[in-house]
């Protein structure tokens, strides 16, 4: 399906249902009935799709512009003494769900499924950008759908932005997940050059679980890969999957992308991903996701520029 038109459509559907465009849901708990039906009516008959799927996009449509979505931070860290900060992940928790580590990974699943997933992604990139202009001391980093990845769509509105306000997009890593497929790979390409030349830092997320995973890594030239926790977690298992693991990072490694283990949740996963190359490491053991911005936990703003630049010659 054509995403812009498949999201003009739906997106017709919300402003229409709620003027303002402002979503409900402040109070959390539960679902006020008549907008939340109507919409699941209205789109259900206008765009053809499952009402599960619909639900959760009031859901996660509605709420990052209405600030119903909270950002919490959790820290990539140098796995070597001292776990310096390199940046911390922006992940978006929504309100009704109260288990805090709760992702909202099943949202926006449904969102991809319908082709929906950039409007929800403007809003977590807008709530994003506002937490690095307000802060000077802060380097984040926010996920991206794969349907994201395009130089059209919301793309130019935050290149502009990026462009006024300097100093931003040098703190900012743009991860990009590839649990759907990218629409187009050459618009991929074009989004990640776009984004580089700014200044951002281009990760891909989840590698290795993704769609078309070493085939991005080739083409998109990420600054920085994230090896799904997945392998770390089945290292251990076997003597099989934890060469496997090491692979994983030494292909990673080769590409001369910063790599990032991701769910390192004890020390002996933190011991085995660092033998096997991962000096950069995210997980339980090194800081949960925390509502917490405290000058305590901070990234250096210039680590990022000094352990990964922007842009690198590809030494595979
Ligand atoms: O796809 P991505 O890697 O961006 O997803 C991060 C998700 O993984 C978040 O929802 C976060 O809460 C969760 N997470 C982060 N670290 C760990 C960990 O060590 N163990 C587990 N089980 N989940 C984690
Ligand atoms: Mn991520």
């Amino acid at each position: 399906m054509d995403i812009e038109a498949s999201t003009n459509r739906a997106m017709a559907g919300v402003v229409e249902l709620n003027p303002g465009g402002r979503g409900r849901r402040h109070s959390g708990i539960g679902n006020e009935g008549s907008v939340g039906a109507s919409l699941i009516e209205t789109a259900d008959l206008d765009v053809g799709q499952p009402a599960a799927d619909m639900a959760d996009v009031e859901d996660t449509i509605l709420m990052p512009a209405a600030d119903g979505v909270e950002l919490v931070w959790q820290p990539v860290r140098d796995a070597r003494d001292g776990g310096a900060i390199l940046y911390h992940e922006a992940l978006a928790r929504f309100p009704d769900e109260m288990d805090r580590e709760a992702s909202p990974a099943r949202h926006v699943e449904a969102l991809e499924r319908l082709g929906l997933a950039p409007a929800f992604d403007r809003g977590i990139v807008g709530r994003v950008i506002e937490e690095l202009r307000t802060d000077p001391f802060a380097v984040l980093g926010v996920n991206i759908s794969a349907q994201s990845a395009d130089t059209g769509g919301w793309w130019p509105d935050v290149a502009l932005l990026l462009r006024e306000h300097s100093g931003i997009a040098r703190r900012l890593v743009i991860e990009i997940t590839e649990t759907a497929p990218y629409p187009s790979i050459s618009q991929a390409i074009a989004f990640a050059a776009e984004a580089r030349a700014l200044g951002c830092r281009v990760a891909l997320d989840d590698f290795g679980v993704g769609h078309a995973s070493l085939r991005s890594m080739l083409a998109l030239s990420p600054a920085i890969i994230k090896i799904d926790a997945l392998f770390v977690r089945a290292a251990a298992s076997s003597t099989a999957a934890g060469a496997m693991f090491r692979h994983l990072v030494g292909l990673a490694v080769s590409t001369g992308a910063l790599v990032v283990a991701e769910g390192v949740e004890t020390p002996e996963q933190a011991a085995r991903a660092l033998d096997a190359g991962a000096t950069w490491q995210q997980g339980y053991l090194h800081g949960r996701p925390s509502r917490v911005r405290g000058h305590e936990i901070r990234a250096q703003p210039d680590r990022l520029a000094a352990s990964c630049p922007a842009t690198r010659e590809f030494r595979a």
